[in-house]
């Protein structure tokens, strides 16, 4: 059955047991099962009132709020495509999407959309502009809705557009299908035993894989209550994780650091919970140990992509191992391959991991070429990770076979940055590496060879973060005479990586 249609069952069963409790700073905002519903379907009228049809993309660039979620299960209920984006975005980040999207509608907030009234053409694309208050929502919807049920929703037809950038090139749509969210859905609950009885701490954001579809998705599709805090703040998510009533927390290494870093010495009692896990980055063994040592849990950590939803898990009945990304899930195929010939690898030896089965993506939006490179010639997905699987059929990561930074649990591409920065006057050369950082895992850091006498290092901090979103922006300059390159001419960004790099950044 469809993650809609259980969805919808499990709406039915639960109709009174809160579904998603809301908690902003000032104030909370609490929904039922049946009030979710109903508010997806009234949600799911307002769509239509605005011309969305079965499979235009619906673009959501909203703060993490009820009316986000209730656009995103409304889109897929009425057979469109949900395009969650991040808020952070620069316009000309939005732009780029609404452009290469191709969507018929954007949802945003007063004012994002430079002032041009809340139903307009955005600039070059044929989208269709909603401004909302995202705290309002509800209020404002049609009394009724369509009959969710009539709507035929194919298993192969596309629910989710997530964008993602590739090592060259502009960010790419991955587009998921019902199948593959759904088939993602009962692989997890499987694996992570998800009940009705859980009660999630949600305090991701809404616009990835892993807030969306592994957290949010898992606790509705079970029946379970979301604490959803509107943003993630290290002293409300240990007192939310104290309080007694939640059973399942979902973090990125960098949430971890920066709890652990708020206990200090001290050691939490969470005999309450059931299920803490980690993913979106590598947890460094130290922060595992210190999670089992304070908090007294070892944390499940798990291996996923957005183009597959989650494919390798540590064992919530058996032995979580530290530095190690666990087991295929029920359905998950695995190998290693060498990334160069494709020639499997032997057992302990490093190569790219490689997946097929029903969690994975169907392509990327209009860009075949870029598909195709995506899988092998006998259909597996390259994932560009690189890691080993050992004598007990364990996984472990060993990096990357691409130049991706994970800052915070976000990809960053250098291509990106290095070509916003290439654009400022003042820069000659540049290359963008990710360098240890003990908040964000990598911090994103320049090297740019100036044009300037005066090279400013706030100066090009600025120029990207008007172009980019925070995450992305780099958080040091390093300005160097020329960049080492080899006799290709191209730039050893291992070089940058390595001591003499971070002397030059520290
Ligand atoms: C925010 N900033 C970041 C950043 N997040 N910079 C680098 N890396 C990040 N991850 C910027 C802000 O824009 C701001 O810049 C400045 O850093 C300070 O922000 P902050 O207030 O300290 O950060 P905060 O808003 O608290 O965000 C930190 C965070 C957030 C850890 C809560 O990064 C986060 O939610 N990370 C989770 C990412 C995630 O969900 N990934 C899932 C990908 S799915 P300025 O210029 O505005 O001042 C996936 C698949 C899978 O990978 O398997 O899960």
């Amino acid at each position: 059955m469809l993650f809609l249609h259980r969805l919808r069952e499990t709406c039915r069963e639960h109709a009174s047991k809160t579904a998603v409790d809301f908690r902003r700073p000032a104030s909370s905002e609490r929904l039922s099962f049946g009030e979710l519903h109903a508010g997806t379907t009234r949600t799911a009228a307002w769509l239509a009132g605005k011309g969305v049809c079965a499979g235009d993309r619906v673009a959501i660039c909203l703060p993490k709020s009820v009316a986000s979620i209730q656009l995103h299960l409304a889109a897929c209920s009425v057979g469109a495509v949900s395009m969650p984006v991040n808020p952070d975005y620069s316009q000309a980040e939005l732009n780029y999407l609404l452009r290469d999207s191709r969507a018929k509608l954007l949802v945003t907030t007063q004012g994002r959309s430079g002032g041009m009234g809340p139903v307009a053409r955005f600039p070059d694309s044929e989208t269709r502009v909603a401004e909302i208050d995202p705290h309002r929502f509800g209020r404002d919807l049609p009394p009724r809705g369509p009959d969710l049920a009539s709507i035929p929703i194919a298993a192969d037809q596309t629910a989710l557009m997530l964008y993602t950038s590739g090592t060259t090139g502009r960010p790419k749509g991955a587009c998921m299908s019902h199948a593959s969210l759904t088939a993602n859905m009962d692989m997890l609950c499987e694996a992570w035993k998800w009940s009705a009885d859980d009660v999630l701490l949600h305090a991701l954001p809404l616009f990835h894989v892993h807030g969306l579809l592994v957290a949010l998705h898992g606790a509705l599709f079970a029946g379970a209550t979301s604490v959803v805090l509107s943003s993630f703040d290290a002293q409300q998510v240990v007192r939310g994780l104290a309080g007694g009533e939640c059973t399942v927390f979902m973090a990125v290494p960098t949430m971890y650091r920066r709890i652990l870093s708020l206990l200090g010495d001290d050691v939490m009692d969470l005999r309450h919970m059931r299920l803490l896990t980690s993913g979106s980055d590598r947890l460094p063994v130290e922060a595992f140990q210190r999670i089992e040592r304070q908090m007294g849990m070892r944390v499940v950590e798990r291996y996923g992509m957005t183009e597959t939803g989650i494919m390798l898990s540590n064992p919530v009945d058996g032995e979580r191992i530290a530095g190690q990304v666990g087991v295929p899930l029920p359905g998950v195929g695995m190998r290693i391959r060498d990334p160069e010939t494709g020639a499997p690898a032997g057992q302990g030896e490093v190569g790219e991991l490689q997946t097929q089965g029903p969690h994975v993506f169907t392509g990327y939006w209009r860009d075949p070429e870029k598909t195709e490179r995506s899988f092998t010639d006998d259909g597996w997905f390259r994932t560009g990770d690189l890691g080993l699987c050992d004598k007990k059929g364990r996984y472990e990561l060993k990096g990357r076979s691409t130049d991706l930074i994970i800052s915070g649990g976000f990809n960053v591409y250098p291509s990106e940055v290095e070509h916003t920065l290439a654009a400022h006057p003042d820069v000659g050369q540049c290359a963008v590496v990710g360098l240890p950082d003990p908040d964000w895992g990598e911090a994103v850091t320049a090297f740019v060879v100036s044009k300037s006498p005066d090279p400013c290092e706030s100066r090009l901090i600025g120029h990207c973060r008007r172009s980019l979103a925070g995450y992305k922006t780099p958080k040091r300059v390093v300005f160097l005479e020329s960049l080492p390159r080899n006799a290709m001419g191209k730039v050893q960004k291992q070089l940058l990586r390595g001591p003499a790099g971070q002397g030059t950044g520290g």
